[in-house]
């Protein structure tokens, strides 16, 4: 199964000023691009690892497989990342997530603090998650490197990539106020509803 890199769901300047056009043509047409290039590099030489991506990242997590596990994830993780934001995204969730949101955190500000606070907390490159667990718990994760909840079993439900790739060129070191500006301004959560939806059946 080649990796191919998806097209950008909206314009490259569409994100302004949360996040630029620049950042978006670095951070997708070259990190992104870069993992499926070299992931299909490596793929080719482990073909027997699986037939859908979810399981070829899987197994070659299983079987030791680093540098393909790196780069699929990072494909996985990124196609994920682009339909977890949107333009003039952030603001109210869907009355069926903000419940869920409120049941499991408290309130919908509790969960923002409480995600920011995880993304901030992961040392060097990584990536922050909203996630449903086997028993059907919302809880919040991060995750280093190229690392996703689906070698730990859990559903995705909105991912945030905390590489300094994602804010540098907008942000700099400010990492704090990049994740802020994601989930306040970025995040599409009628996307994140709909995976709610399906993950809770
Ligand atoms: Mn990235």
């Amino acid at each position: 199964m080649p990796l191919e890199l998806p097209e950008l769901p909206y314009a490259y300047d569409a994100l302004d000023p949360y996040m630029s056009a620049e950042t978006l043509e670095y951070h997708h047409d070259k990190h992104h691009n870069a993992y499926v290039t070299a992931g299909n590099k490596l793929f080719e030489n482990l073909p027997h690892l699986g037939e859908t991506l979810e399981d070829i990242i899987v197994n070659a997590y299983e079987d030791g497989h680093q540098a393909l596990f790196n780069n699929a994830g990072q494909h996985w993780n990124h196609s994920q990342f682009w339909k977890c934001i949107k333009p003039a995204g952030g603001g109210a969730m869907p009355g069926n997530l903000e419940k869920a949101v409120k049941d499991n955190f408290g309130s919908a500000e509790a969960f923002r603090d409480a995600f920011i606070t995880a993304g901030l907390g992961q040392f060097g490159s990584g990536w922050c998650w909203l996630i449903m667990d086997k028993e059907g718990k919302l809880a919040i994760t991060k995750t280093p490197n190229g690392e996703n909840p689906l070698i730990h079993n859990q559903i995705t439900l909105l991912g945030c990539d905390i590489w300094e790739h994602s804010y540098y060129i907008d942000y700099r070191n400010a990492r704090a106020k990049y994740m802020e500006a994601f989930i306040d301004n970025l995040v599409n959560w009628d996307y994140v509803a709909e995976l709610y939806k399906k993950a809770a059946g």
